[in-house]
């Protein structure tokens, strides 16, 4: 049986019944995926991650890749390149690619929920299956050249890597030594080790293309000195085919705590003597930091999507064992020690954990697709030659929180799935330690948590003065403000919408008291502390009240169809009873907490920055 527990109706929930996909799917630019095609998709990939894809999840973790440092060749576990090959096969990648490339269009939303079952599935197979993503955005910013190499890339199915990390150069990607020098062909050498890179090396594709950010000689510091590389592991012969081994070499492969079956590689540029790594600059243009993020973008969201449906599994498992584990009597028999022993879902606080998982599970899972609508409406307005600067700028708003919230909350929320199963979820004989050890990567790597919030903050607010965040909450205040008798029910949600007009004014509250800070920093340089103190804090506030908002929206929704619940099956009933409650729960045991946030935020002092690291 599959370890992967999928949430296919909760995927479609989001998509058809709360989000509107229907309108967009079937028309203009994706006129190819209507719903009926939409829903046969998500079905068949559904299908495949529950089975060929899930299937080496544990044996690639139980034996891990080899590196062999004579060859510096690396080789994965039979199992994990069995599913590599299934989801390879079914082609779903082709929805990463242009047409012009042999792709299909079909809306960001779609493609990020059909992502969604591979990443709960088997996270680590998508670390090696970004090569025809990797290879379009190649092909957008290259040379004809690089065109040419980026559709036989695809063609060819080569993997691909992101090269940015350094021993000195994480975080703080601008510290980075790596260099490059032109040579009179107009190609570059790059120089340089570069550190903790995902399948640099790997023995499922015949060649790998690397995008490196380095350093050419004489340019400025930092990471707007920094220009990107295309370096392949083999040079490219004019006629396609391959040619000679190239001086980049994986020289060590990393030993970790999870996600053991993605290749961890320290890359050495032009280690050996006369051999030397030979790149070309992408587009022949030095902008490399830029580049580089529209690779990151793509990233993050991923990295965020893979915590969140690691949690959604998580939960669900923990969700089964918790119906079938009998243990105890109902609290309100104990000193009967005749009652009845139950299983544990009767517990009340078993309840609590699954409620907080879910609503965690849910929640963050409406927040990817909410966002992934943002990149639908980029997408619309890029077919029609426009352009939709306010869904561009709520997406860059909300891909920190979906990475960064995401991949916190998910981290957390699994520890609460472990403990439901008591001493059985440390065991190897589920699949939750192993979710924790693989989904823990995702607050650290893409940037850190800490990054996260700093980019949040100070990029997605401050620097365009609040406008995206504003429209957001304004939004979240028409709702809260809404009557339910408008739409259904009698009252049914009022609770929730004051719970969250309350949360928008404690949020509301951080903000100034943030932008106190941002202002007071213009004369007294310490006050940026404050803000490095709490915007972590912030992050993770704000993210609770999207969520709260997103599950109150869908409790709309389900409390509308529950007006008509006789005709509906027992399933449905269940499902949507299940919105309405974990919306409610949300809002009186989670948003109730914005209000000490927001004091703690208002109280900051720099007491904490003037502790001597002695003290510490
Ligand atoms: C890594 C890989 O960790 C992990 C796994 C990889 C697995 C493979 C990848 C999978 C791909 C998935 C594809 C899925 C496809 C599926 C599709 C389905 C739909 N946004 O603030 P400044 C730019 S890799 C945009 O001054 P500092 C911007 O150009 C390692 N751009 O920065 C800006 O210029 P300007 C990951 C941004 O102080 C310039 O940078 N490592 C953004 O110089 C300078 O900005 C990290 O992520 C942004 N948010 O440097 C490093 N931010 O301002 C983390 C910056 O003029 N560290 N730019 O526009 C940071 O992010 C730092 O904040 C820093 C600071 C390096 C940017
Ligand atoms: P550091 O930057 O040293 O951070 C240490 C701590 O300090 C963190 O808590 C961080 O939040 C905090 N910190 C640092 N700077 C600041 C600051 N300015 N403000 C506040 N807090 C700060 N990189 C690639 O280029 N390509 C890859 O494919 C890739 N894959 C990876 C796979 C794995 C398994 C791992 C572990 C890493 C991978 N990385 C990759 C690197 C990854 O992106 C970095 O590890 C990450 O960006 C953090 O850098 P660091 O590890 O050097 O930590």
């Amino acid at each position: 049986m599959s370890h992967y527990k999928s949430n296919l109706r909760d995927i479609e929930f989001n998509l058809f019944e709360v989000l509107g996909r229907r309108e967009i799917l079937g028309t203009g630019p994706f006129t190819e995926v209507d719903e009926e095609t939409a829903r046969d998709m998500l079905a068949e990939v559904n299908r495949l991650a529950l089975g060929p894809v899930a299937e080496s999840f544990t044996d690639a973790d139980r034996n891990p890749p080899v590196f062999d440092p004579a060859t510096s060749s690396v080789t994965l576990p039979e199992s994990f390149k069995k599913s590599f090959r299934a989801l390879m096969d079914a082609e779903w990648w082709r929805l990463s690619v242009p047409p012009e490339l042999g792709g299909s269009v079909a809306p960001r939303s779609l493609q990020w929920a059909l992502a969604s079952c591979v990443l709960g599935a088997n996270p680590a197979l998508w670390m090696y299956y970004n090569g025809p993503t990797f290879a379009a955005i190649l092909w957008h910013l290259g040379t004809p050249e690089q065109k040419r190499f980026a559709e036989l890339a695809i063609e060819r199915e080569w993997g691909a890597t992101m090269v940015l990390t350094e021993p000195d150069a994480g975080s703080d990607v601008g510290a980075g030594r790596a260099k490059a020098v032109r040579q009179p062909d107009g190609t570059w050498h790059i120089e340089g080790v570069k550190r903790f890179i995902t399948g640099a090396e790997h023995d499922m594709a015949e060649n790998i293309f690397h995008l490196v950010l380095a350093r050419p000689e004489g340019a400025a510091g930092g990471t707007k000195g920094l220009s990107m590389f295309l370096v392949p592991k083999y040079l490219v012969n004019p006629d396609g085919s391959l040619g000679e081994r190239n001086g980049v070499k994986v020289t060590n492969v990393e030993h970790k705590m999870g996600l053991k079956v993605s290749t961890t590689c320290e890359l050495t540029f032009g280690g050996d003597p006369g051999l030397p790594a030979v790149g070309t600059l992408i587009g022949d243009v030095h902008d490399g930091i830029r580049q580089m993020f529209m690779v990151i973008e793509h990233a993050r969201m991923m990295v965020g999507s893979k915590a969140i449906e690691t949690l959604s599994t998580g939960y669900l498992n923990a969700l089964d064992y918790a119906k079938n584990r009998v243990q105890g009597p109902d609290l309100t028999r104990q000193l009967d020690k005749t009652s009845p022993r139950v299983t544990i879902i009767h517990h009340p606080d078993v309840r609590r954990m699954l409620m907080l998982q879910k609503a965690y599970a849910e929640g963050l899972r409406a927040l990817v697709l909410y966002t992934a609508t943002q990149q639908d409406a980029v997408q619309l307005a890029t077919a029609s030659g426009a352009a939709d600067e306010a869904a561009a700028a709520r997406n860059d708003l909300l891909l920190p929180v979906v990475k960064g919230v995401g991949s916190e909350r998910a981290y957390e929320m699994l520890t609460l799935s472990l403990q439901t199963l008591g001493g059985s979820g440390f065991l190897q004989d589920y699949p939750i330690e192993q979710y924790i050890r693989d989904a823990k990567i995702d607050s650290l790597y893409e940037g850190t948590t800490g990054i996260q919030s700093l980019d949040f903050f100070y990029r997605k607010l401050v620097r365009d003065q609040g406008a995206a965040v504003r429209s957001l909450l304004g939004e979240i205040t028409s709702f809260a403000a809404a009557s339910d008798a408008a739409t259904s029910g009698d009252g049914r949600l009022k609770a929730e919408r004051a719970a969250l007009a309350d949360g928008v004014a404690q949020v509301e509250a951080m903000l100034n008291a943030m932008t106190g800070f941002v202002i007071g920093s213009f004369e007294r340089p310490e006050e940026a502390h404050k803000v490095g103190q709490q915007s972590v804090r912030l992050l993770i506030a704000f993210g609770d009240l999207i969520i709260g908002w997103l599950l109150a929206r869908q409790a709309e929704v389900a409390g509308r169809a529950l007006d008509n619940a006789d005709a509906l099956p027992e399933t449905d009933r269940d499902f949507y009873a299940g919105k309405l409650a974990v919306a409610r729960f949300f809002a009186a045991t989670v948003l109730p907490r914005l209000e000490s946030d927001r004091k703690i935020i208002e109280a900051t002092t720099n007491d904490l920055m003037d502790v001597p690291e002695g003290a510490f």
